[in-house]
This record gives structure tokens, sequence and C-alpha cells, in this order.
């Protein structure tokens, strides 16, 4: 007789399992260059799937609305407290869903609807959320964009502080999601006061390398900082938002907690601290370093074989390809690489197209397949079966270069499996 307490995902959901179990093995057969995604560890897998799921609060430690919270609130005190600490912070709400929630949250904290909002263009690698007229952000609020200098790529800060006085906008948010060079948040900082804007940076790209020490922090620049923890902080999905301000966090408690969230997703409060902890160690700190160093070699391979580089390289875990002078778009460069067991995804560069179908931008990341343990020699090799893979693809004779890239990378992803070997039937 089926056991609700005993019988798992295959006995209970044949259709679910296969779906699961394919997952699984998707993700030990192909190289994940994704630049949002990552691996986390078994650790943060297990605190995903316990029973602490099936806890329902609302508030927080030490002040809820439900009985029963006592082991919830040693669990968010501990993200709490590991969040402030790794990015040396006085305040965190642990509590965002994701990161599109946590920036809802600062523009429910600091905004009044049809408030001026200046972000980067979602073409020259801003996000969403930040103001992009089909997001509730830019429907509520009135977005306005900056760009990147036409010949560097690089955010122009001289002309971002042009636009800033003349729009005078309530916030200012540095930060996207393919947006390669470290960002100077020093002169952002300066620009929001010079203004009197306030200065948001979302971090949820760069959120490990900061955390590491290997990238800049936003701190003590910005009034406030918001992320991810999935991506290069390497834990589950949900966000973060930091800032030292003591009044403003009373506040967001509650911009979060009734604000824009109900009750909170127990089970990945104890997923964030795990992370956090993790994110806090040494190995951590080398782990960030290599997804730069090899961040560096992918981008040297790639622009060595001729295929260029969104502003030259990269600071980050980003390397952004301009596909244009091949004439193709980044939607067929994605679909060849998956054929080869590759995954990236397709994405627009600076003054792209507005159709996605069309976008020549290919965007690779490197901290999935650094946590794999893969080092420079393999990005390298990487690099090099991306190159062929595009070279094939404009000469539309891909199949011999699919099936050699194809033994290849199941050669680098047996040298280099995620969690334990998966048997197979
Ligand atoms: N913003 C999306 C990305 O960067 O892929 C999801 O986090």
């Amino acid at each position: 007789m089926f056991n609700h307490f005993q019988a798992t995902v295959a006995e209970a959901d044949p259709l679910i399992s296969d779906a699961l179990s394919n997952e699984k093995l998707r993700q030990q057969d192909q190289i994940e260059l994704i630049a949002s995604e990552n691996i986390v560890s078994r650790a943060v897998l297990d605190a995903l799937g316990h029973e602490m799921t099936n806890k329902t609060l609302e508030g927080y430690p030490g002040n809820r609305f439900h009985g029963g919270g006592k082991f919830v609130d040693i669990v968010e005190q501990t993200a709490i407290d590991r969040a402030c600490q790794l990015f040396g912070c006085d305040y965190a709400n642990v509590q965002p869903h994701s990161g599109s929630q946590a920036n809802l949250a600062v523009f429910f904290l600091l905004l009044k609807p049809g408030d001026k909002v200046l972000s980067l263009d979602l073409a020259a690698g801003g996000h969403l959320s930040h103001g992009l007229k089909a997001n509730l952000s830019g429907r509520w609020f009135e977005p306005h964009h900056y760009g990147v200098d036409s010949q560097t790529e690089v955010i122009d800060y001289d002309d971002l502080e042009r636009q800033a006085e003349v729009i005078r906008p309530k916030l200012i948010i540095a930060g996207g999601s393919a947006y390669p060079r470290e960002i100077d948040f020093a002169r952002m900082g300066e620009i929001a006061k010079k203004v009197g804007a306030w200065f948001h940076v979302d971090m949820a790209h760069i959120a490990g390398l900061v955390a590491a020490g290997v990238h800049p922090s936003p701190f003590p620049h910005a009034n406030i900082v918001t992320c991810t923890t999935t991506k290069t902080l390497r834990g589950p999905r949900g966000g973060l938002i930091l800032t030292n301000n003591e009044d403003w966090f009373k506040r967001l408690q509650s911009a979060v907690f009734p604000g824009v969230q109900g009750s909170i997703h127990t089970q990945v409060l104890a997923a964030k601290a795990i992370c956090l902890g993790e994110a806090l160690s040494e190995p951590f700190k080398s782990y960030a370093a290599q997804v730069k160093a090899n961040a560096h070699v992918l981008s040297d391979t790639l622009a060595a074989r001729g295929i260029r580089v969104v502003t030259g390289g990269t600071d980050t875990h980003i390397v952004l390809l301009d596909l244009s002078s091949k004439n193709l778009t980044g939607k067929s460069a994605e679909a060849v690489l998956e054929r080869a067991n590759i995954t990236a995804n397709k994405n627009p560069i600076p003054n792209d197209s507005t159709r996605p179908p069309d976008w020549v931008g290919l965007r690779l990341g490197t901290g999935a397949a650094t946590t794999r343990g893969m080092g420079k020699a393999e990005f390298k090799t990487l690099g090099d079966m991306i190159a062929d893979l595009i070279e094939s693809e404009v000469t539309g004779n891909t199949e011999a270069t699919v099936i050699r890239c194809q033994a290849r990378v199941a050669d680098l992803c047996a040298a280099f499996p995620v969690y334990t070997q998966i048997k197979r039937v």
C-alpha cells in the first residue's frame, strides 16, 4: 500500500522521477557554462530536501507569527550573521525568495510609484528587474538607462554622471547579468551622492567573487546591496539584502515581509546558511580565484581564435562573445554547443537587437565547471572546442566537429564528476 511518508519519488510519481533522473544525468554529462549557474555542495542539497520545508513561519527570528520556530530561528540568525561577516556589513535580510524579489523589496523601501531609476541598459549587461518596461520595476517606476562606451564597451562613468545630473534619479543601480568588467563602485557612489540619489548595487553574478575578495566590494560605497545566493556564491536559489543603514534596515524588514513576501522558505534559509558558511572558508577563496583565472584563459583562447570578446576580456567569471562578424546569432551558437554537450546561453551585447532570436551575443561563465575541478588546461580545451564549433556552424558543416567534441566533453565529464558517480541502467 502506498505510504505517504516512505514512498520515494520513483514510487510516487514515475513521470517526475524520470525527469529528475534525466536532469541529474544531464548535469553529469554536460559542461555547464551558463554564467548564472553553479553546482551546490551535497550539504546544500541535503538542506533543500529537508523536513524543515514543512515549517511555516512569518516574521523574523524571535518575533514570529507562528509557533514552533525555534530551530528555524537558529538557521535564520546564523545565515544573517554569516552574511554580515562575509560581506563586511552590519545588517542582512536573508529571506528574499530570489534576486528579483530582493530588488523589488529595495524599490518598495526606497521609492514611490513614478520615481526615477537609473540603471544599466539590458543590452549592456543590465537586469530585467532594474526597470525593464515589461517588468513591474519598469511599469511602476520611471526607468532610465546608462550604457557603455561604444569603443571600450565599458561603463562610461563621465556620461553616466552627465545623465544623472539631467535625470536626477531617486535611485542609481549598478550591476546586472552580463557585464564582464569590474564596476567602479566608488565612482558610482560619488555620482549618486552628487545628484542626491541612493546607490544600490545588485551584485548577483559576482557575489562569490566579492565574498572571496577577488572582486572589489560594493561596501562602503553602496547604500544598499542585493544579490542572489545562486551564482558564484554557489548556494541555493534565493536572495539577500545587505546594508549598513540601521534606520533603513528596520523598514527593510517590513519591506520584505509583509511588503513583497509572505512566509519564508525555511529549508532554503538552511541552505543559504550553509553556503554562506562555505563561502567564509579558505577553499572558497581559492575556488573564486580559479573561477577568474579560468575565465581569463577562456577569453584569451577564444580571442586568439578570432572570436570577438566583448570589452576585449573579463574581470569576472563572464566571457561575452560577439558573433556578428561570423554572421551567427547567439541562438545558433547556443544550439551547436548544446549538441556537443556544452551549455551556454544567447545574450544581447551592447547595441544588440531587441529581439532575442536576433541577438548576436553568447554568454559563457566559468563558475560551475570550476566547481567540478576544471582548471586552466581544461578551459583552454573548452575554448578551442567552442571556437571549433562556432567555425563549423559558420561553414554549415557541423557533424564531424560535434561528434569529436562530444567525445572530448565525455572524457572531461568522466574526469570531473559531479556528486557521486551516477549509476546508469
Ligand atoms: N538573470 C539571469 C541570468 O543571469 O542568467 C538569471 O539569474
